[in-house]
Protein backbone atom coordinates (compact mmCIF):
# COMPACT_ATOMS: atom_id res chain seq x y z
CA UNK A 1 0.00 0.00 0.00
CA UNK A 2 1.07 3.01 -0.41
CA UNK A 3 0.08 6.45 1.63
CA UNK A 4 0.39 9.71 1.37
CA UNK A 5 0.69 13.20 2.65
CA UNK A 6 -0.84 16.43 1.28
CA UNK A 7 1.81 19.00 1.45
CA UNK A 8 0.10 22.11 -0.01
CA UNK A 9 -3.39 22.72 -2.24
CA UNK A 10 -1.59 23.18 -5.46
CA UNK A 11 2.10 21.53 -4.73
CA UNK A 12 2.67 18.02 -4.70
CA UNK A 13 1.52 14.96 -3.16
CA UNK A 14 4.74 13.34 -1.18
CA UNK A 15 5.14 9.50 -1.40
CA UNK A 16 6.07 7.96 1.37
CA UNK A 17 6.67 4.52 0.34
CA UNK A 18 6.46 4.44 -3.41
CA UNK A 19 9.59 2.47 -4.12
CA UNK A 20 9.97 -0.73 -2.29
CA UNK A 21 11.91 -2.68 -4.45
CA UNK A 22 15.23 -3.77 -3.09
CA UNK A 23 16.48 -3.05 -7.31
CA UNK A 24 15.50 0.48 -7.48
CA UNK A 25 16.59 3.16 -5.01
CA UNK A 26 13.62 4.73 -2.66
CA UNK A 27 12.54 7.73 -4.40
CA UNK A 28 13.47 11.14 -2.63
CA UNK A 29 10.16 13.03 -2.30
CA UNK A 30 10.26 16.11 -4.54
CA UNK A 31 10.10 19.37 -2.62
CA UNK A 32 7.50 21.62 -4.92
CA UNK A 33 7.65 24.93 -2.81
CA UNK A 34 8.11 27.49 -5.42
CA UNK A 35 6.18 25.70 -8.27
CA UNK A 36 3.29 27.08 -9.49
CA UNK A 37 1.07 24.79 -11.76
CA UNK A 38 -1.54 26.12 -13.82
CA UNK A 39 -4.05 24.60 -16.12
CA UNK A 40 -3.29 26.02 -19.56
CA UNK A 41 -6.29 23.61 -21.20
CA UNK A 42 -8.23 20.67 -20.34
CA UNK A 43 -10.02 20.22 -23.80
CA UNK A 44 -7.61 17.35 -25.18
CA UNK A 45 -7.59 14.38 -26.07
CA UNK A 46 -4.49 11.79 -25.80
CA UNK A 47 -1.91 14.61 -26.52
CA UNK A 48 1.17 12.60 -26.94
CA UNK A 49 3.95 14.74 -28.54
CA UNK A 50 5.38 18.59 -26.82
CA UNK A 51 7.89 20.38 -28.73
CA UNK A 52 8.71 23.60 -28.11
CA UNK A 53 8.79 25.28 -31.50
CA UNK A 54 10.83 28.30 -32.91
CA UNK A 55 7.62 30.59 -33.57
CA UNK A 56 7.47 30.26 -29.41
CA UNK A 57 4.75 28.02 -29.38
CA UNK A 58 4.69 24.74 -28.12
CA UNK A 59 3.75 22.14 -31.15
CA UNK A 60 1.79 19.32 -30.13
CA UNK A 61 0.17 16.05 -31.58
CA UNK A 62 -2.59 14.34 -30.51
CA UNK A 63 -3.02 10.40 -31.03
CA UNK A 64 -6.05 10.30 -33.17
CA UNK A 65 -4.09 12.61 -35.93
CA UNK A 66 -4.40 16.54 -34.83
CA UNK A 67 -1.38 18.28 -35.09
CA UNK A 68 -1.36 21.88 -33.69
CA UNK A 69 0.39 24.84 -32.71
CA UNK A 70 -0.53 25.64 -28.67
CA UNK A 71 -0.11 29.29 -27.43
CA UNK A 72 2.14 28.89 -24.40
CA UNK A 73 0.63 31.96 -22.17
CA UNK A 74 -3.33 31.18 -22.59
CA UNK A 75 -3.44 27.29 -23.59
CA UNK A 76 -5.38 28.34 -26.91
CA UNK A 77 -5.18 25.29 -29.45
CA UNK A 78 -4.74 26.45 -33.06
CA UNK A 79 -5.22 23.23 -35.08
CA UNK A 80 -2.91 23.06 -37.97
CA UNK A 81 -4.06 19.63 -39.67
CA UNK A 82 -5.64 16.09 -38.54
CA UNK A 83 -3.57 13.42 -40.64
CA UNK A 84 -6.43 11.50 -42.52
CA UNK A 85 -4.97 8.20 -42.14
CA UNK A 86 -3.86 8.21 -38.83
CA UNK A 87 -5.09 4.47 -37.83
CA UNK A 88 -5.89 5.32 -33.65
CA UNK A 89 -5.95 1.46 -32.09
CA UNK A 90 -4.84 0.78 -28.73
CA UNK A 91 -1.52 2.72 -28.39
CA UNK A 92 -0.91 3.31 -31.56
CA UNK A 93 -1.74 6.32 -33.74
CA UNK A 94 -0.46 9.62 -34.39
CA UNK A 95 2.98 9.74 -32.01
CA UNK A 96 6.75 11.67 -32.39
CA UNK A 97 7.19 14.94 -33.72
CA UNK A 98 10.33 16.67 -34.68
CA UNK A 99 10.19 20.25 -36.25
CA UNK A 100 13.28 20.82 -38.32
CA UNK A 101 16.46 22.50 -36.84
CA UNK A 102 16.52 25.34 -39.52
CA UNK A 103 12.75 25.72 -39.50
CA UNK A 104 12.59 29.34 -40.35
CA UNK A 105 14.42 28.54 -43.54
CA UNK A 106 13.22 25.09 -44.09
CA UNK A 107 9.73 24.24 -42.84
CA UNK A 108 9.99 20.90 -42.08
CA UNK A 109 7.59 18.55 -39.61
CA UNK A 110 8.48 15.14 -39.19
CA UNK A 111 5.79 12.87 -37.19
CA UNK A 112 5.46 9.19 -37.00
CA UNK A 113 2.06 7.81 -37.37
CA UNK A 114 0.29 4.31 -37.52
CA UNK A 115 -1.75 3.65 -40.74
CA UNK A 116 -3.84 0.17 -42.43
CA UNK A 117 -2.38 -1.25 -45.32
CA UNK A 118 -3.49 -3.91 -46.78
CA UNK A 119 -5.05 -5.23 -43.61
CA UNK A 120 -2.59 -4.83 -41.27
CA UNK A 121 -1.23 -2.25 -39.27
CA UNK A 122 2.22 -0.47 -39.73
CA UNK A 123 3.56 2.51 -38.40
CA UNK A 124 5.76 5.22 -40.85
CA UNK A 125 7.80 8.63 -40.67
CA UNK A 126 6.56 11.41 -42.93
CA UNK A 127 7.69 14.50 -43.32
CA UNK A 128 5.23 17.62 -43.96
CA UNK A 129 6.15 21.47 -45.24
CA UNK A 130 4.35 24.11 -42.77
CA UNK A 131 2.53 26.58 -45.13
CA UNK A 132 -0.45 28.34 -45.26
CA UNK A 133 -1.31 27.85 -41.94
CA UNK A 134 -1.51 24.10 -42.32
CA UNK A 135 1.07 21.22 -43.12
CA UNK A 136 0.84 19.62 -46.48
CA UNK A 137 3.27 17.80 -49.40
CA UNK A 138 3.47 14.83 -47.24
CA UNK A 139 6.65 12.70 -48.31
CA UNK A 140 7.05 9.48 -46.79
CA UNK A 141 10.53 9.17 -45.29
CA UNK A 142 10.20 5.63 -43.52
CA UNK A 143 7.92 3.11 -43.63
CA UNK A 144 6.76 -0.34 -42.94
CA UNK A 145 7.57 -0.34 -39.60
CA UNK A 146 5.30 -2.99 -38.10
CA UNK A 147 2.44 -1.49 -35.54
CA UNK A 148 0.06 -3.39 -33.33
CA UNK A 149 -2.39 -2.84 -30.67
CA UNK A 150 1.24 -2.11 -28.18
CA UNK A 151 4.52 -0.97 -28.16
CA UNK A 152 4.53 1.09 -31.30
CA UNK A 153 6.98 3.57 -29.39
CA UNK A 154 7.86 6.50 -31.25
CA UNK A 155 9.57 9.45 -29.91
CA UNK A 156 11.36 11.52 -32.96
CA UNK A 157 14.43 13.35 -32.30
CA UNK A 158 16.80 15.08 -34.50
CA UNK A 159 20.17 15.96 -33.11
CA UNK A 160 23.60 16.73 -35.58
CA UNK A 161 21.32 17.00 -38.51
CA UNK A 162 20.26 13.43 -38.42
CA UNK A 163 16.62 12.10 -37.38
CA UNK A 164 16.53 9.93 -34.54
CA UNK A 165 12.81 7.45 -34.18
CA UNK A 166 12.19 5.09 -31.59
CA UNK A 167 10.54 2.08 -32.59
CA UNK A 168 8.95 -0.89 -30.02
CA UNK A 169 8.86 -4.20 -30.60
CA UNK A 170 5.13 -4.10 -31.54
CA UNK A 171 3.82 -7.28 -29.47
CA UNK A 172 6.79 -9.80 -31.26
CA UNK A 173 9.85 -10.39 -29.19
CA UNK A 174 11.67 -11.61 -31.75
CA UNK A 175 12.03 -7.93 -33.39
CA UNK A 176 14.21 -6.37 -31.07
CA UNK A 177 16.96 -8.44 -31.34
CA UNK A 178 17.02 -8.89 -35.44
CA UNK A 179 18.79 -6.38 -37.15
CA UNK A 180 16.75 -7.11 -40.42
CA UNK A 181 13.58 -5.50 -38.57
CA UNK A 182 12.47 -1.92 -37.42
CA UNK A 183 10.49 -2.76 -34.20
CA UNK A 184 12.19 -2.07 -31.18
CA UNK A 185 15.02 -0.26 -32.61
CA UNK A 186 16.46 3.13 -32.43
CA UNK A 187 16.36 4.47 -35.90
CA UNK A 188 18.91 6.94 -37.18
CA UNK A 189 18.04 8.76 -41.01
CA UNK A 190 19.22 11.61 -42.85
CA UNK A 191 16.52 14.35 -43.13
CA UNK A 192 15.31 13.62 -47.09
CA UNK A 193 15.01 9.99 -45.87
CA UNK A 194 18.28 8.43 -46.88
CA UNK A 195 20.81 6.20 -44.96
CA UNK A 196 23.70 8.20 -43.26
CA UNK A 197 26.85 6.42 -44.22
CA UNK A 198 28.13 5.98 -41.01
CA UNK A 199 25.34 3.99 -39.66
CA UNK A 200 26.33 0.66 -37.84
CA UNK A 201 25.74 -1.27 -40.86
CA UNK A 202 25.66 0.46 -44.42
CA UNK A 203 22.25 0.66 -46.11
CA UNK A 204 20.41 -0.08 -42.62
CA UNK A 205 18.51 2.92 -40.56
CA UNK A 206 19.23 0.73 -37.31
CA UNK A 207 21.59 2.95 -34.64
CA UNK A 208 20.90 0.64 -31.39
CA UNK A 209 18.54 -2.33 -30.66
CA UNK A 210 17.21 -4.95 -28.58
CA UNK A 211 14.64 -2.56 -27.05
CA UNK A 212 11.36 -3.03 -25.96
CA UNK A 213 9.63 0.11 -26.43
CA UNK A 214 11.30 3.45 -25.50
CA UNK A 215 8.87 6.50 -25.13
CA UNK A 216 11.34 8.98 -24.49
CA UNK A 217 14.47 10.53 -26.18
CA UNK A 218 16.51 13.72 -25.59
CA UNK A 219 20.29 14.67 -26.58
CA UNK A 220 21.86 16.42 -23.67
CA UNK A 221 25.91 16.94 -22.46
CA UNK A 222 26.77 15.19 -25.57
CA UNK A 223 24.73 12.01 -24.86
CA UNK A 224 21.39 10.84 -26.35
CA UNK A 225 19.14 9.15 -23.72
CA UNK A 226 16.05 7.19 -23.84
CA UNK A 227 13.42 5.98 -21.83
CA UNK A 228 12.12 2.67 -22.17
CA UNK A 229 8.86 0.55 -21.03
CA UNK A 230 10.05 -2.52 -19.31
CA UNK A 231 7.38 -5.56 -19.04
CA UNK A 232 6.53 -6.65 -15.31
CA UNK A 233 9.78 -4.72 -13.72
CA UNK A 234 12.61 -3.11 -14.86
CA UNK A 235 11.12 0.42 -16.61
CA UNK A 236 15.09 1.63 -17.90
CA UNK A 237 16.81 4.82 -18.71
CA UNK A 238 19.45 4.22 -21.12
CA UNK A 239 22.41 5.94 -22.89
CA UNK A 240 22.30 5.16 -26.29
CA UNK A 241 25.55 4.04 -28.11
CA UNK A 242 25.67 3.44 -31.62
CA UNK A 243 25.16 -0.11 -32.94
CA UNK A 244 24.86 -1.33 -29.13
CA UNK A 245 22.57 -4.39 -28.63
CA UNK A 246 20.02 -3.20 -24.78
CA UNK A 247 19.05 -6.77 -24.14
CA UNK A 248 15.27 -7.00 -24.56
CA UNK A 249 14.14 -9.94 -24.53
CA UNK A 250 16.85 -11.44 -23.17
CA UNK A 251 17.72 -9.34 -20.53
CA UNK A 252 15.41 -7.08 -18.39
CA UNK A 253 16.94 -4.08 -16.45
CA UNK A 254 20.62 -4.97 -15.68
CA UNK A 255 22.59 -8.35 -16.23
CA UNK A 256 22.03 -9.84 -12.87
CA UNK A 257 19.71 -13.21 -13.43
CA UNK A 258 22.33 -16.38 -14.34
CA UNK A 259 20.94 -16.59 -18.12
CA UNK A 260 21.29 -12.68 -18.56
CA UNK A 261 24.94 -12.85 -17.11
CA UNK A 262 25.62 -15.48 -20.01
CA UNK A 263 24.01 -13.63 -22.76
CA UNK A 264 25.44 -10.17 -21.52
CA UNK A 265 28.74 -11.61 -21.16
CA UNK A 266 28.39 -13.00 -25.11
CA UNK A 267 26.89 -9.98 -27.30
CA UNK A 268 28.25 -6.98 -24.89
CA UNK A 269 24.57 -5.66 -23.76
CA UNK A 270 24.40 -2.39 -22.90
CA UNK A 271 22.92 -1.67 -19.63
CA UNK A 272 20.77 1.07 -18.25
CA UNK A 273 21.75 4.20 -16.00
CA UNK A 274 18.88 3.43 -13.81
CA UNK A 275 15.72 1.20 -13.72
CA UNK A 276 12.63 0.52 -11.49
CA UNK A 277 11.25 -2.34 -10.21
CA UNK A 278 8.02 -1.91 -9.61
CA UNK A 279 7.43 -0.10 -13.05
CA UNK A 280 6.04 3.56 -13.69
CA UNK A 281 6.00 3.53 -17.33
CA UNK A 282 8.37 5.64 -18.32
CA UNK A 283 7.70 7.97 -20.63
CA UNK A 284 8.81 11.68 -22.36
CA UNK A 285 11.79 12.92 -21.42
CA UNK A 286 13.56 16.55 -21.58
CA UNK A 287 17.05 18.13 -19.95
CA UNK A 288 16.32 21.11 -17.51
CA UNK A 289 19.18 23.03 -16.98
CA UNK A 290 17.65 26.29 -16.15
CA UNK A 291 17.50 29.00 -13.12
CA UNK A 292 13.71 29.11 -12.79
CA UNK A 293 13.86 25.68 -10.71
CA UNK A 294 17.33 25.75 -9.43
CA UNK A 295 16.98 22.73 -7.98
CA UNK A 296 16.41 20.90 -11.37
CA UNK A 297 19.61 21.82 -12.72
CA UNK A 298 21.53 19.04 -14.74
CA UNK A 299 18.45 16.74 -14.28
CA UNK A 300 16.43 14.89 -17.09
CA UNK A 301 12.56 15.10 -16.25
CA UNK A 302 10.18 12.77 -17.10
CA UNK A 303 6.71 12.12 -17.57
CA UNK A 304 5.63 8.86 -16.22
CA UNK A 305 2.07 6.92 -17.11
CA UNK A 306 1.23 4.25 -14.44
CA UNK A 307 3.84 6.69 -11.92
CA UNK A 308 1.38 9.34 -12.73
CA UNK A 309 4.41 11.58 -11.81
CA UNK A 310 7.05 14.01 -12.85
CA UNK A 311 10.19 12.46 -12.34
CA UNK A 312 13.41 14.21 -11.70
CA UNK A 313 16.66 12.54 -12.16
CA UNK A 314 19.71 14.46 -11.06
CA UNK A 315 22.85 13.41 -13.19
CA UNK A 316 26.24 13.64 -12.00
CA UNK A 317 28.72 16.34 -13.84
CA UNK A 318 29.19 13.24 -16.61
CA UNK A 319 26.02 12.45 -17.16
CA UNK A 320 26.25 8.99 -17.07
CA UNK A 321 24.73 8.52 -13.88
CA UNK A 322 21.80 9.34 -11.74
CA UNK A 323 22.22 10.82 -8.54
CA UNK A 324 19.09 11.42 -7.01
CA UNK A 325 15.17 10.66 -8.12
CA UNK A 326 12.48 13.23 -6.49
CA UNK A 327 8.51 13.17 -8.09
CA UNK A 328 5.93 15.50 -8.09
CA UNK A 329 2.62 15.71 -8.23
CA UNK A 330 1.94 12.51 -8.34
CA UNK A 331 -1.43 11.39 -8.93
CA UNK A 332 -2.75 14.45 -9.30
CA UNK A 333 -3.57 15.05 -12.74
CA UNK A 334 -3.51 11.69 -14.01
CA UNK A 335 -1.03 9.81 -16.60
CA UNK A 336 1.66 11.74 -17.93
CA UNK A 337 2.73 11.40 -21.46
CA UNK A 338 5.41 14.17 -22.28
CA UNK A 339 7.48 16.94 -20.58
CA UNK A 340 8.76 20.05 -22.61
CA UNK A 341 11.18 22.68 -21.48
CA UNK A 342 11.20 25.69 -22.67
CA UNK A 343 13.69 28.42 -23.41
CA UNK A 344 12.82 30.38 -20.13
CA UNK A 345 13.12 27.56 -18.47
CA UNK A 346 9.10 27.01 -17.90
CA UNK A 347 8.26 23.31 -17.74
CA UNK A 348 5.15 22.00 -20.11
CA UNK A 349 3.26 18.59 -19.16
CA UNK A 350 0.93 16.85 -20.83
CA UNK A 351 -1.76 14.65 -19.41
CA UNK A 352 -2.42 10.45 -21.45
CA UNK A 353 -5.99 10.07 -19.54
CA UNK A 354 -8.09 9.94 -22.95
CA UNK A 355 -10.87 12.79 -22.04
CA UNK A 356 -10.13 16.44 -21.03
CA UNK A 357 -6.55 16.17 -21.09
CA UNK A 358 -4.18 19.00 -19.85
CA UNK A 359 -1.83 21.07 -21.05
CA UNK A 360 -0.50 22.27 -17.44
CA UNK A 361 2.54 24.85 -16.83
CA UNK A 362 5.15 25.12 -14.33
CA UNK A 363 6.67 28.17 -13.15
CA UNK A 364 7.90 29.61 -10.21
CA UNK A 365 6.25 31.27 -7.57
CA UNK A 366 8.80 32.69 -6.79
CA1 LIG B 1 17.41 -2.97 -21.76
CA1 LIG C 1 17.98 -8.23 -15.07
Amino acid sequence: MKSFILTSVSALIVCLSCSNSPKSREDVPGNAAGINVKVLNDELRFPWELVWGPDKMLWMTERGGRVSRVDPASGKVYPLITISDVYEKGEGGLLGMALHPNFSKTPYVYVEYDYRKDGSSFGKVVRYTYKNNTLTEPHTLLDNIAAANIHNGSRLLIVGGKLYITTGDASNQSNPQKLSSLNGKILRINLDGSIPADNPTKGSPVWSYGHRNPQGLVYAKGKLYSSEHGPDTDDEINIIHKGRNYGWPKVRGVCDEADEKEFCAANNIAQPIYRWTPTIATCGLDYYNGSLFPQWKNSLLMATLKGSSLYQLKLNAAGDKVESVSTYFRFEHGRLRDVCVAPDGKVYLITSNGSNDKLLVLSSSK
